[in-house]
């Protein structure tokens, strides 16, 4: 699939849970885009009467479980952009970087990332000691998958809707299990989506972000079980990226191939294991 470079669609995925208040400020001041989806994830005050006052043509989809993951996969799957923005209803993006990271994917990013620590960058949120974390979390993912993040814990991001297989996430039409949610419905999406970008060795592009204060509401950040829940995630992407590489190997060895069989438009990949070369190589 080719993609269109000139004058792509940019659908801006929302998450929200609960957030009437902050809605009402923060859709006007979205620039124009192709689309804006809100996934609600059962808010009851509200939520989705207000997003419908502050931007009439906003697309609502309910998302199928619980967790911000299963939200975000939900919008994912309901998007018709050629661009997908991860944005947060909290009032923490600021709608006026949107251009930003669609310049990025433009200039030949496959994945925007969103740095509050890349040059440029910043955050009115962020504590001395969550600073400090962020920090070993990503000295962590960088050595667990040869990256030079600055910012894995950042959930404000744009990428290509064609990588949308790529990324695997769980299935939004699977029943819930008993326990209510599936792997990557929660909160470890973010990091669960860096790791599988950076997995398929992508073109990832940071982006310098000011992440702003939530407007209203209480944060519901735990800055040591948020912490561990990310470095648990990076342990379980590693795990799974080695397993995905030890099957493909195998299946490729079996076929006598010199090269796996995964092609962009199966996988969503843009690139594949050569054999020969113990690396991966770009799909022309
Ligand atoms: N649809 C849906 N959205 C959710 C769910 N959980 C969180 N969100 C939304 O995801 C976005 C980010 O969640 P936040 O609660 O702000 O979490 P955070 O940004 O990590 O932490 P703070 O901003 O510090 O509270 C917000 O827009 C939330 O409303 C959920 O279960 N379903
Ligand atoms: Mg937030």
């Amino acid at each position: 699939m080719r993609r269109n470079l000139t004058n792509p669609t940019v659908t801006v995925v929302v998450p929200a849970k609960n957030e009437a208040a902050n809605l009402r400020e923060v859709l006007p001041k979205l620039p124009a885009v192709h689309e804006v989806i809100l996934v609600d994830g059962n808010s009851v005050d509200g939520t989705v009467a207000a997003a419908r006052e502050a931007l009439p043509g906003i697309r609502v989809v309910n998302q199928t479980r619980k967790g911000k993951g299963n939200a975000l996969a939900s919008g994912f799957l309901a998007a018709t952009g050629d661009i997908i923005v991860m944005f947060d209803a909290d009032g923490s993006a600021d709608p006026a970087e949107i251009p930003d990271f669609v310049d990025a994917l433009i200039a030949g990013a496959d994945f925007a990332k969103g740095s509050r620590f890349a040059a440029g960058g910043g955050s009115e949120d962020i504590t001395i000691l969550r600073h400090l974390g962020n920090g070993g979390l990503n000295f962590v993912a960088n050595r667990a998958f040869k990256t030079t993040f600055t910012d894995l814990c950042y959930g404000y991001n744009a990428f290509w809707r064609d990588l949308v297989p790529l990324l695997d996430l769980p299935d939004v039409n699977r029943a819930a299990p008993a326990s209510g949610m599936l792997w990557g419905d929660g909160f470890e999406i973010e990091t669960v989506i860096n790791c599988r970008m950076a997995a398929a060795k992508v073109r990832i592009s940071e982006v310098p972000s000011v992440e702003r204060r939530r407007i209203h509401g209480e944060s519901n950040l735990r800055t040591f079980s948020d912490g561990t829940r990310v470095l648990r995630t990076i342990i379980a992407e590693r795990r799974r990226h080695h397993q995905a590489k030890a099957s493909v190997t195998d299946i490729s060895v079996r076929r006598g191939a010199h090269h796996t069989e995964f092609d962009r438009a199966e996988s969503g990949s843009t690139s594949r294991f050569d054999e020969a070369k113990g690396r991966r190589e770009r799909i022309a």
